[in-house]
């Protein structure tokens, strides 16, 4: 059986840098990735048009100065090719590699209570001990089409945006069915739409966007903040979202609707998710989150010029940004185009694929390739596809069958030594995933490196801490807008899947704060042991 101090599942940015920062505190580490490169949800997701909707220059490791300042991004918002080969640099930069297994997925980590080790097998039939198992398996990283009846019958491609194939994908000359209207879904379209004789949108629900207005990376935009780029890392650690958005600390609903409306005008035009950060309220008072819904369908109602398809795409069951909110380059304008066309699937829901296509209640739709956009088992998925079983035989699924639990997103009581990096009930999703990352590995270092120091094997979460913390992160869900959609932050994507508000909403910088606190106040919460007869040999 191979040994090792520590196992990182998956490759991803997570991954990385947790990889990296055990070696630099001279332990031994094996990354093991189910994909056949590193980069996470970056390998996986090549769609056409996939695009990050945080500002590049934000969206990357902090921990290396002069990674940052070596590095070129060469747009506002990087695209995936670009995102990908930053990830490889960094693999390659730091020598990770060699302590990486690729194209191996863990299928099962359980506790040996008695060795306090966790043992991990694979579906290559690897067996490997290890004192601390991490996962960092992602947030959106089991990909989920519907199972639609007939899926078997259809003749043509088939493609989900989060497995994309590797090779080039050319539509030219296609009839294409896209289902799924979620970021995913909204930045494919446009692309697609330029290359396909047809495209056909099959939209269950509407959802928000607001422009990117992606640019080339302004030199001196680049200049200025790698000249400063320690002290915007600094001041984004401490703001809600890891993100230097521009904060207004005033609410929609305390300013003219003049001044409004021109507050959300210029939000519009510099474009990106700092729209959502016009007002201080609009994910907290639904008087003030309407007006920037009202905004958005507004403009949704000027770009389409078919009054009848602008209606459709206007969304009403969700206040804006309780689903995520997309960023698009040209998604709502897609629809003034002939080739173009929208089918509301709540009204007539598809029925079947069959083989030349698919159908709807009312209608035969003749494809060649059909794109599910259709989601992910979101902040859950890549957990629940591993058999995790921890003391006495506890099982990861059976304990999160009513939701998950964890103590910071970063624990869970009954699987010690076993650490989530980016786990449900952290920031998260709803923050700066990079940052949000560091934070997290970083954690998770220094508390590996105090348990050396002092002589300890085995940390746990302990459940009465655990249990104050679910209640603070639904409590704290339940003063916002949040739980009133159905989205993949409350698991209502999945059917059968319990209704909980999976990330932490009090924001990056308190949670952060709050962790700090917890180590300097000896790790509260947690129980720590010194090492069994057991671990030491197991050390020997
Ligand atoms: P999302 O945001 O979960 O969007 C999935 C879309 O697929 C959404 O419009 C769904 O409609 C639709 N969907 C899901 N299941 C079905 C079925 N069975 N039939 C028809 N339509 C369906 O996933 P994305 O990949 O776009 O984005 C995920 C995150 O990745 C994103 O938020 C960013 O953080 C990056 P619904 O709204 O459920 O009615």
């Amino acid at each position: 059986m191979q040994k090792f101090d520590a196992v990182i599942v998956g490759a991803g940015f997570a991954g990385l840098y947790m990889l990296h920062r055990l070696r630099q505190q001279g332990m031994t580490a094996r990354v093991i990735e189910a994909g056949s490169g590193v980069g996470g949800t970056w390998f996986w997701n090549r769609y056409p048009g996939a695009r990050c909707d945080v500002n590049s220059l934000e969206y990357s490791y902090s921990f290396d100065e002069e990674l940052q300042q070596d590095w070129r991004w060469s747009e506002r918002f990087a695209t995936q090719p670009e995102i990908l080969a930053y990830a490889n640099h960094v693999a390659d930069r730091f020598d990770l590699r060699r302590d990486m297994q690729m194209e191996t997925r863990v299928t099962a980590a359980a506790w040996d209570e008695q060795a306090s080790v966790w043992t991990i097998r694979t579906d290559r039939g690897d067996a490997m001990q290890a004192r601390f198992c991490i996962m960092a398996s992602g947030c959106l990283s089991a990909a989920r089409a519907p199972a639609l009846p007939g899926m078997e019958s259809f003749q043509g491609r088939v493609y989900h945006t989060g497995e994309w194939p590797h090779e080039p994908v050319d539509f030219t000359g296609q009839r294409v069915g896209l289902i799924g209207t979620g970021s995913s879904g909204i930045q494919t379209a446009p692309v697609v739409a330029q290359q396909a004789a047809t495209l056909t949108v099959f939209q269950r629900t509407p959802n928000f966007s607001i422009p990117a207005r992606n640019e080339p990376m302004d030199p001196a935009r680049e200049q200025a903040w790698k000249a400063r780029y320690a002290e915007f890392r600094a001041a984004a650690r401490n703001t809600a979202s890891g993100i230097l958005y521009e904060y207004n600390e005033t609410s929609a609903l305390d300013v003219p609707e003049d001044d409004r409306r021109r507050m959300f005008e210029s939000r519009w035009e510099t474009g990106g998710v700092n729209f959502m950060r016009s007002f201080n309220d609009l994910m907290l008072n639904e008087a003030s989150n309407d007006t920037a819904a009202a905004f958005v369908r507004d403009k949704i109602a000027a770009t389409v010029r078919d009054p009848a398809i602008a209606q459709r795409l206007m969304p009403h069951d969700h206040p804006i940004g309780t689903k995520r909110i997309c960023i698009d380059t040209g998604y709502y304008d897609t629809f003034n185009r002939d080739n173009v066309r929208l089918v509301d699937i709540r009204a007539t829901p598809i029925e079947a694929l069959t083989p030349t296509g698919l159908r709807t209640s009312t209608e035969d739709f003749a494809l060649d390739s059909i794109i599910f956009a259709t989601g992910f088992d979101a902040m859950t998925g890549a957990l629940a596809k591993i058999d995790i079983t921890g003391r006495s035989g506890l099982r990861l699924l059976d304990k999160w069958s009513a939701g998950p639990r964890t103590y910071l997103g970063l624990m869970v009581a009954g699987f010690p030594n076993l650490f989530t990096i980016t786990g449900p009930g952290s920031p998260s999703t709803l923050s700066n995933m990079v940052v949000t990352i560091e934070q997290h590995v970083e954690w998770i270092a220094d508390c590996i490196a105090h348990m050396g120091t002092h002589g300890l094997a085995v940390i746990e979460a302990d459940t009465a801490a655990e249990d104050a913390w679910v209640s603070h992160v639904n409590e704290v869900a339940a003063g916002t807008l949040f739980p009133r959609a159905n989205s993949w932050y409350m698991g209502a994507n999945i059917p059968g899947k319990p209704r909980i508000f999976m990330p932490y909403v009090g924001g990056f910088g308190v949670y952060r704060a709050k962790c700090q606190e917890i180590v300097e106040a000896g790790y509260t919460g947690f129980r720590l042991s010194a090492v069994t007869h057991a671990a030491r040999e197991y050390a020997l």
